[in-house]
């Protein structure tokens, strides 16, 4: 994430990925701030075993899309809410990648978030059974707790 105000919203990441028992780290890295730091995490990914990166962002968004530039693992793109704008400034900076270097982008917020988790849990699980079976189980999970009626 770009900064440590991100975390509200990326912590939802986090939490799906413990609960599908996905390996992960937490890392701020910011484009703006810490250019150099962007480079090494990037440079450096694929190198140390990393197979997807989700990039949570604010604003001015830049961190999904420079990530994505300086490496060829998927990166999915969060982008967070913002007190200005609600968050559109970071969807239309994130989604609107030219075409070249991709940036799977998802919803603004908490629901990006989890969604990001659980988007990188199926990509890990086109190559592992045993996630794609805990996968399967929050599926079905998640349909058995949908009430039928509000009240
Ligand atoms: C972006 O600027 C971060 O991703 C964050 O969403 C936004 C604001 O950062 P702070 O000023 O709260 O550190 O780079």
């Amino acid at each position: 994430m770009g900064s440590k105000s991100d975390w509200d919203t990326m912590v939802h990441a986090a939490e799906m990925l413990d609960s599908l028992g996905v390996a992960h780290e937490t890392k701020i890295v910011s484009a703006h701030r810490t250019p150099e730091r962007l480079y090494e995490y990037a440079r450096a990914a694929r190198g140390r075993g990393l197979k997807v990166i989700i990039a949570g962002a604010g604003g001015a968004a830049h961190l999904p899309g420079m990530a994505a530039s300086m490496t060829i693992i998927p990166v999915l793109g969060v982008p967070v809410e913002t007190k200005s704008l609600k968050g559109m400034d970071s969807l239309l900076s994130i989604v609107q990648m030219p075409a070249g270097i991709p940036v799977g982008t998802l919803a603004i917020g908490k629901a990006g978030a989890i969604n990001a988790a659980l988007l990188a849990a199926s990509i890990l699980a086109a190559g592992d059974e045993r996630l794609a079976e805990r996968l399967e189980r929050h599926r079905s999970e998640q349909t058995a707790s949908v009430a039928d009626s509000p009240e």
